[in-house]
């Protein structure tokens, strides 16, 4: 019988204000020397919701007022028997200024001059239907050096 595959569960949170995205480049763990939006594991404890607040306040400094889901992503990686669940949400409304923390330098960037070379290879396909208001479910199956083996993009009306 095949047996269902362990699912971590993970957030990642972008900002959008006047034109340009917030990201934040990784200068430790898992994805290190990419930019990223903010986000982690969600621990046992805690709800994906305030999971995704506390990273966004430890990475950034930035307090959210408001967020909203916009996506869940699911990764794979051949070889590795577990999913990584990732939520997204859109952080709408925020109070401070995005300063550097210990894992992440932030930085905003006019919303067509993305990085997209030094950011994650799946980032291209979905940061434009992000950035066009859309909600979506996709999955990114990779493959040697990150490389997308596989990919699925689902618009939905809500998530
Ligand atoms: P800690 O315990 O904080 O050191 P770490 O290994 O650094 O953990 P963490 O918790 O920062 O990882 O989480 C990884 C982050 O990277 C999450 O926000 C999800 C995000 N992420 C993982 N795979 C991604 C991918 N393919 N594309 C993307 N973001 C990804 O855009």
């Amino acid at each position: 019988m095949k047996t269902e595959n362990q699912r971590k569960l993970f957030t990642l949170c972008l900002a959008k204000r006047k034109g340009r995205v917030l990201l934040g480049m990784k200068k430790r763990g898992f994805g290190a020397g990419r930019w990223n939006g903010f986000g982690g594991k969600v621990n046992p404890d805690e709800s994906i919701y305030d999971a995704a607040k506390r990273e966004v306040w430890e990475e950034t400094g930035l307090k959210i007022k408001r967020m909203t889901k916009f996506s869940v992503i699911e990764f794979k990686f051949r070889g590795k028997p577990e999913i990584l669940e990732c939520h997204n949400y859109f952080i709408e409304k925020f109070s401070g200024r995005a300063k550097e923390t210990e894992e992440m330098k932030p930085k905003w960037f006019p919303i067509d001059n993305i990085p997209f070379d030094l950011m994650w290879p799946d980032d291209k396909f979905w940061i434009p239907l992000f950035l066009a208001g859309k909600k979506f479910k996709a999955r990114f199956n990779f493959g040697k050096n990150d490389k997308i083996l596989k990919q699925k993009i689902e618009e939905v009306n809500s998530i």
